[in-house]
């Protein structure tokens, strides 16, 4: 079972923990500031994109122009309100079912690693209370390339000496879902099985989920 199966992989918003509630109150503060509508729905489009990037679709959707260094100040001010909030969080904020799953894979000998866009994953993570669960972290300080390129899968696997066969991801986005296939990792998608087609299986989240059923599904 060890050699099938050495490693998972997590995404951290929407897997791990809702954060983009707080993405979104700072964005939203944001877009106030400059005049820009920016609702909740538009605001599905940032998941899992960069933080330059999140700033970019916003400044597209209310028409506006900036320069670099005006986008780099707008990506602070907002990045300030958002680690004023999850400096708020503490471990009640947890998705359902995740911290036993995570204790069942470190009682079997199952490393794990965190492969986030967020360049606060670690602040998080201890937040949380979980980082020691942690193997390796590999989040948006560390890579360049978004999801769905490989990137931020393979090096958390290439950081452990682990091959990529040998591990599975486990994402709420379709663009994370294809970067694991194309690392040639399992995907497990967390969400709805409509949205993530071409995962290997879908779970609506981890109650109700453990280590026995994750091999199972994955014909291991
Ligand atoms: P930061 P994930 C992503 O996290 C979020 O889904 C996305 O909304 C955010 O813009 C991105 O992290 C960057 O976050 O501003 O903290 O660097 O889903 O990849 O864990
Ligand atoms: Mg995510």
């Amino acid at each position: 079972m060890e050699k099938q199966l050495q490693l998972a992989i997590f995404d951290l918003d929407g897997v791990i923990v809702d954060t983009a509630k707080y993405h979104f109150l700072a964005w939203k503060r944001l877009a106030d500031e400059l005049g820009i509508h920016f609702t909740e729905r538009d605001n599905e489009r940032l998941k899992g994109v960069s933080r330059m990037r999140s700033l970019e679709i916003i400044l597209e959707i209310g028409g506006k122009q900036k320069t670099a260094a005006e986008k780099q100040e707008l990506a602070n001010r907002k990045n300030t309100w958002y680690v004023e909030y999850i400096m708020q969080m503490d471990a009640s904020e947890i998705l359902p079912g995740v911290l036993p799953f995570l204790q069942e894979l470190k009682d079997n000998n199952i490393k794990i690693a965190l492969g986030s866009a967020s360049k606060n994953a670690p602040t998080i993570l201890n937040r949380l209370g979980i980082a020691a669960f942690f193997d390796a972290i590999v989040d948006g300080n560390l890579v360049t390339k978004a999801k769905p390129d490989p990137e931020v899968f393979t090096l958390g696997a290439e950081l452990l000496g682990i091959a990529p066969e040998a591990a599975v991801v486990f994402e709420d986005a379709q663009a994370g879902i294809e970067a694991a296939l194309r690392a040639g990792m399992k995907a497990i998608g967390v969400g709805s099985p409509g949205i993530l087609q071409n995962a290997h299986h879908v779970i609506p989240g981890f109650e109700s989920f453990d280590l026995a059923q994750m091999l199972k599904v994955l014909g291991l």
